[in-house]
């Protein structure tokens, strides 16, 4: 089984509903574990400013799905919740990308990760390091470490719902 971590984040319409609904549907694909859900925390966006502000959370799963496959399994979450590209960084009810797949290193013309821009957000740093309190691989631990340089709050993320009141499926 390989480890896998996403990113999931949304802005538009009920954005908890939005989180709920995206592992809900991950939690029924068969060869999915999801293993850990972070907290969720309320994001500035970043990128195309002018927007609301974000929900966003990390999910560590195990899955023997293939990355192309599980890139696959992301854009079907996003058609069912009815996502529609507009332009890139614009609103969206959900975005699931994939951080870190099994600490591998790949670059198709359709999947780059560790996910490009990973590194520079506190937006994915901070749920992704809560999920994973024991450091390992140099892609989790170099997330580690850029994120004790951050000021979350001047990077406009801040705590929206703890960790130990779980994101409830239903
Ligand atoms: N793609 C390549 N690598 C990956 C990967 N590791 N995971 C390709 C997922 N997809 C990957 O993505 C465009 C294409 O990226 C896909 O077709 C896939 O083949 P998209 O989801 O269609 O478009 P997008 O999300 O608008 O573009 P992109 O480049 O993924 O945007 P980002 O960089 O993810 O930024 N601010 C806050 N606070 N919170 C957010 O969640 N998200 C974004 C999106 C901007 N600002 C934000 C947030
Ligand atoms: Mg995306």
């Amino acid at each position: 089984m390989k480890d896998v971590y996403l990113s999931i984040g949304t802005n538009m319409g009920e954005r908890y509903e939005n989180l709920q609904q995206a592992v809900a549907l991950l939690k029924e694909e068969e060869n999915i574990e999801v293993v850990r859900i972070s907290s969720v925390y309320e994001t500035a966006a970043v990128g195309y400013t002018d927007q609301a502000d974000f929900l966003n959370i990390a999910v560590h799963l195990k899955t023997d799905a293939s990355s192309a496959n599980m890139l696959e399994i992301c854009q079907s979450v996003e058609q069912e919740l009815g996502r529609v590209r507009e332009f890139r960084w614009g609103p969206r009810i959900i975005d699931l990308d994939i951080l870190v797949y099994n600490h591998e290193n790949i670059e198709t013309d359709n999947l780059i990760v560790p996910h490009p821009r990973m590194y520079e957000r506190a937006f994915v740093l901070v749920p992704l390091v809560e999920i994973t309190p024991t450091p390992f691989g140099d892609q989790l631990q170099q997330a580690h470490n850029l994120l004790k340089q951050m000021d979350c709050e001047s990077e406009g993320v801040s705590l929206w719902k703890l960790f130990n009141e779980p994101l409830t499926v239903s």
